[in-house]
């Protein structure tokens, strides 16, 4: 399979466009050589925006060209010419994207949605030009203003990808099967640990059409808080999951203990952020098909006061991977596609008002219609004409 380097910070300079200077112009033309100030005003400076798409998983982009400068306005000219404003720059993002100010560490934007566009930078305004100081005791003004200057930041982006649910395991644990098993996305499998080196998202889907994202990250090992194995790098990645699914290989393929596995993986993500393990969460015993799984079992049940979810992710369409995408559709209450139910059942104030205007007009139409119809063409044989 073919990896693509992931970036999932970057610092990018971004600069908007400077105003143009406004100008200091008299018009001078036959028959009027001594014409009065006519200097035009500058353009203003392009502006950087971001937009967040749902096109992108990555900031790859931006590490490659980071500097994110926009147009500058064009200056004002004679016979009060305006100067043309400067194009502004649009930067996609991909959503989840965090921007900091990279000086000051302050959180400036979180873009989380397709389409969201955040003005990062703001354009210089344009120059004045000498027009604008003419008066009755000053007639032939040179002032003019020049454009000012734009914002000017370095910004560090911070992607946190956003998934509805976010699997959690020790390497090995068969994380990137189960994205397999219940999504289309095709994670590279293999029995050594740290296959998995990016996350990757896979989407679910019903069928009723509504959809989950899932996450799958790099494993997590005893010590990655302090930086062991590939550390918690990636668990930002989860971070803004609503469910958290932690992935235990209960057969303990590796001679480990599927319930202290279970345990370091609490203790890693409290010490990462104990707020998530407040969040709903499933706990998955995969590998149920081989026979030492089922000796663990109890002994997990014991240990940890948690019954797991059985399944075996070599069997993608039996009762534990169907289960699974039930209970998580059961959690996350997705929307159909293209549903409009919630609409439906709370019609906002405008909706209201306009039905009830169309309303208005449909019926006034159709008395006038009718009319109308009648008036003009009496041949018509319409029940209730008076003619
Ligand atoms: N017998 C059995 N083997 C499984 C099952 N699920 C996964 N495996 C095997 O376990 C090994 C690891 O699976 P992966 O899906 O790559 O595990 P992972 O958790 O993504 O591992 P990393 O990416 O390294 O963190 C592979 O050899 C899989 O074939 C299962 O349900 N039963
Ligand atoms: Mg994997």
């Amino acid at each position: 399979m073919k990896t693509r380097k992931f970036i999932d910070h970057v610092v990018v300079h971004a600069r908007a466009g400077r105003g143009g200077d406004g100008s200091g112009s008299f018009r001078r033309e036959a028959f009027a050589p001594l014409g009065g100030p006519d200097g035009g005003d500058g353009g203003r400076g392009g502006h950087v925006i971001f937009r967040g798409s749902h096109d992108l998983d990555s900031l790859i982009a931006l590490y490659f060209a980071p500097q994110l400068f926009a147009e500058h306005g064009v200056s004002g000219s004679g016979r009060k010419m305006h100067g043309r404003n400067g194009d502004d720059l649009v930067v996609p993002v991909p959503c989840g994207t965090e921007i900091f100010n990279a000086e000051t560490g302050e959180l400036m934007a979180d873009i989380t949605s397709d389409g969201q566009e955040v003005l990062m930078a703001r354009g210089g305004g344009g120059g004045l030009g000498n027009v604008h100081f003419k008066s009755s005791t000053h007639q032939a003004p040179t002032e003019h203003t020049p454009g000012a200057a734009g914002d000017e930041f370095r910004l560090r982006l911070e992607l946190k990808i956003i998934a509805d649910a976010g699997l959690i395991g020790f390497p090995n644990a068969g994380k990137s099967s189960l994205l397999r098993a219940v999504s289309k996305a095709q994670p590279q499998v293999a029995g050594y640990p740290f296959t998995t080196l990016n996350p990757i998202v896979g989407t679910v889907e019903y069928d009723d059409f509504s959809r989950l994202s899932v996450a799958d990250i790099p494993g997590i090992i005893e010590g990655a808080s302090s930086g062991v194995g590939l550390g918690l790098r990636f668990l930002k990645h989860i971070s803004r999951s609503s469910v958290l699914v932690y992935v235990v290989d209960m057969a303990g393929v590796d001679n480990r203990e599927p319930w202290s596995d279970y345990n370091t993986l609490c203790r890693e993500i409290s010490q990462y952020d104990a707020s998530m393990l407040e969040r709903p969460s499933l706990v998955l015993a995969n590998k149920m098909d081989l026979p030492s799984a089922r000796d663990n079992l109890e002994c997990f049940i014991q240990e940890t006061g948690v019954s797991p979810l059985c399944l075996s992710t070599l069997e993608p369409a039996g009762r534990g991977v169907s289960e699974f995408k039930t209970m998580l559709k059961d959690i996350l209450k997705p929307r159909p596609r293209g549903s409009w139910e919630a609409d439906a059942d709370e019609p906002t104030t405008e909706t209201q008002i306009n039905s009830a205007d169309a309303s208005a007009q449909q019926s006034a139409a159709a008395d006038f219609i009718t009319d109308e119809a009648l008036r003009q063409a009496p041949f018509l044989d319409l029940p209730n004409a008076e003619n």
